[in-house]
Formats: C-alpha cells, structure tokens, sequence
C-alpha cells in the first residue's frame, strides 16, 4: 500500500487495485472547432494541465497502473443522445453537426480522437461514453470489477462537468477517488477551484485531491 500526501488526509492506495482515469482529453474539447468551442468557451485554457497529465500518465505507466480513457462521444445515428442535449442552448454547430474537426461529438471523428500527447496505448480501456458522467450507459463498472480495482485517480476534463459527474457516480459505486488537482480544468477557473473544495470537503464528502507531484513521489518518484 501507498500513501499518497492529499487532503482532507492521506490516500492510502495499492496501485494493483488502483486506476488512473483520465476523462475526456480529446480534440473536441481542448481545440478551436470542436464541441467545447461551439458551446462559446475559450478552450485555450485547457491545454495547461497537458504536460503534468503527461508526467503522471508516464509515471503510472511505469508503476504498471491500468489507465482508462474515456471519449464524450455518440454513434453517427445519434440514437444515444437524448434530444434534450442536443436541443439544449443556442450553440453555434450542434451535436452530429458538420464541424472543421468532422462531426461534432460523434465517435470516429477527428475531433473525436484524445490528443496526441495523451494517446492510449496497447491494453488500456477506452470508454466512448454518451453521459458527461463515466459510468452511465458504459461498461466501466464492470470492467473495473472484473479487475479487482477499488480506488481510482482522476484527471481530464472539464472539472465540474464530466470530471465531477464520474467522481460522484463512482463513489456512489464504492470507490475510493483522489482528484488530480494540476491535470484538471476548466473552462470556468472558479469552477475547478470550487470542485476540488466540495470534493475534499466534510471529511471527503466526493473523495481526496492531491498534485501529480504528490501522486509521483507515493510511486517512488518514478
Ligand atoms: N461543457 C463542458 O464543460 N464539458 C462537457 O460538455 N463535457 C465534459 O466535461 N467532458
């Protein structure tokens, strides 16, 4: 087991029973075209948290971690996106919607696709997943079980969005999750800072928050 310096206390962890999960760093949301920018946000702001996802991705890697990836993506038919999120708002392309990236949203298309410097390797999970939240509609849950894993490391983005909503709907399964607090953001800085509180609030009402540098150096400063 270990343990990793967090708040609101120490993350006691075995990284054999451990997953990082790092929710959708694809093109949709962190470059001009995609979804994030139809939605009227300034996605350059996302790009920050790339280099130390990048450090802690390597270094969970080369603990032999399983990493999950996750894609907010919908089938080409769109028969998994309820008209009510699609008709939602005035954005300026909707979801299936002709973009500069291909389809907005939609499975397979450039857009679609994680970003180079994150790019999932051999025997990692992807999840396409149609909810903001991980564990709806996927198989997450199961695949997670059938692999023994019980705590699971957050990053990807945004944070209030589809990182809180996964970290919510996993704790309700049982897990034990730490919120990545460097390789999360927003499109909304307010918002990330007011997530990492609420998690870590009331004892850890949601979970933990820690650095990537935290998490490196419980891996041995791999
Ligand atoms: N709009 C926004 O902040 N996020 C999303 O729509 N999806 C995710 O967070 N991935």
């Amino acid at each position: 087991m270990q343990i990793a310096q967090a708040l609101p206390f120490p993350y006691d962890f075995d990284p054999k029973s451990t997953a990082l999960v790092l929710i959708d760093m694809q093109r949709d949301f962190i470059e001009p075209g995609g979804f994030g920018e139809t939605l009227g946000n300034d996605v350059s702001l996302l790009e920050a948290i790339v280099p130390a996802t990048q450090r802690v991705l390597a270094a969970w890697r080369g603990a032999g971690g399983l990493v999950v990836h996750t894609r907010e993506a919908h089938r080409p038919d769109l028969s998994d996106c309820p008209p009510a999120k699609r008709n939602r708002g005035n954005p300026t392309l909707r979801i299936g919607d002709e973009g500069p990236m291909g389809r907005i949203l939609v499975a397979g298309e450039p857009g679609n696709q994680i970003i180079e410097a994150l790019a999932p390797v051999a025997g990692e999970i992807v999840i396409d997943k149609p909810g903001k939240g991980a564990f709806h509609a996927t198989e997450l849950h199961e695949l997670l079980r059938a692999r023994g894993i019980t705590h699971l490391l957050f990053g990807g983005v945004t944070t209030e969005v589809c990182v809180q909503t996964s970290m919510r709907e996993a704790n309700d399964r049982g897990y034990d999750g730490l919120l990545l607090e460097d390789c999360t953001e927003s499109y909304f800085p307010a918002f990330k800072t007011a997530t990492v509180e609420m998690v870590r609030a009331q004892g850890g009402i949601v979970g933990w928050t820690a650095t990537g540098g935290q998490l490196i150096e419980a891996l041995g400063g791999a």
